[in-house]
C-alpha cells in the first residue's frame, strides 16, 4: 500500500527532437561561457522585478525530500549595504591578514582579491542565501531538511544561471565565518547563511582574470 500522501499527477513535457535539443545547447553553452565572475561594479540600477523573477527561477530547483531548504534576502537599501560591507570587510582582513594559510593565499593570487569589498555596496543589489535547515510547523514539530547543502546549491546555480542569461553580473562570495548575516538579515536560528551573491552590470572599467576553463575531455568521461 503506497502513503496515502502520495499522489502522482501526468507529467507530459514537450518532446524536443534531437536536432534542436543539440541546437538549444550549443547555444546554452554560448552563453554560459561567456559568464564570467565580476569583482567591479556599475553602480546603475537594477529593477526589484528582475531580481524577484531569478529568485522565482531559482527556487524551481530540485531539493531533499522537496523541502525547499532557501530562503533569499535581497538587499538593495544602502544603509543595510553598508553595514554588510563593514562586517565583512572586517571578517575578510582577518582572513587575508591571519587565517589563511598560505597555500590558500597562493591559491588565490591570480584572482586579485584582497578583503577590500566594494562590491558590496556599489552593486545595486546584494543577495543574502539562507539554508534553512529545518522548518517549524504551527504545532511545534520540526520538518527537517535533506541535502541541505546540495539543495541550496544547486538553487543557487540556477539563480546564477538566470541572471547571467539576463544580462546581469553576480559575484559568489562567501566571507567566513558569516554569522553576522542571520542578526543584520533578521533571520530566525533554523536558517544558516550560505553565501551572498552580489547583483548588478560590471563597472565600466571592469578587468576579469585571463581565466579559460576546462575541456570536456579533463571533466567528463562517456563510457
Ligand atoms: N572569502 C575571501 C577569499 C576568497 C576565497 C575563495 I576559495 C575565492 O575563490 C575567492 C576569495 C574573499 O571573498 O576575498
Amino acid at each position: 500500500m503506497t502513503d496515502p500522501r502520495y499522489v502522482p499527477v501526468p507529467y507530459r513535457p514537450e518532446r524536443v527532437a534531437p536536432e534542436e535539443s543539440a541546437r538549444r545547447l550549443r547555444e546554452d553553452y554560448a552563453i554560459a561561457e561567456r559568464r564570467r565572475t565580476v569583482r567591479a561594479f556599475s553602480t546603475d540600477p537594477v529593477p526589484r522585478e528582475a531580481i524577484e523573477d531569478a529568485i522565482r527561477v531559482a527556487g524551481t530547483a530540485p531539493s531533499g525530500a522537496h523541502r525547499q531548504p532557501w530562503y533569499f534576502v535581497a538587499i538593495s537599501d544602502g544603509d543595510m549595504k553598508a553595514k554588510l560591507r563593514e562586517a565583512a570587510e572586517r571578517e575578510e582582513r582577518e582572513f587575508y591578514e591571519r587565517r589563511a594559510t598560505p597555500e590558500w593565499l597562493d591559491a588565490l593570487a591570480p584572482l586579485g582579491t584582497d578583503f577590500f569589498k566594494a562590491h558590496l555596496t556599489d552593486a545595486p543589489w546584494v543577495i543574502v542565501v539562507f539554508r534553512r535547515d529545518y522548518e517549524e510547523l504551527p504545532d511545534g514539530t520540526r520538518l527537517k531538511g535533506y541535502y541541505l547543502n546540495e539543495s541550496v546549491g544547486i538553487a543557487v546555480g540556477f539563480l546564477i544561471a538566470a541572471l547571467h542569461r539576463a544580462g546581469l553580473a553576480t559575484l559568489t562570495h562567501t566571507p567566513a565565518p558569516m554569522t553576522f548575516l542571520r542578526e543584520l538579515c533578521g533571520r530566525p536560528a533554523n536558517e544558516k547563511p550560505y553565501l551572498i551573491l552580489p547583483v548588478g552590470y560590471p563597472s565600466d572599467d571592469c578587468v576579469v582574470p585571463d581565466l579559460s576553463r576546462k575541456p570536456l575531455h579533463e571533466i567528463a568521461e562517456l563510457r
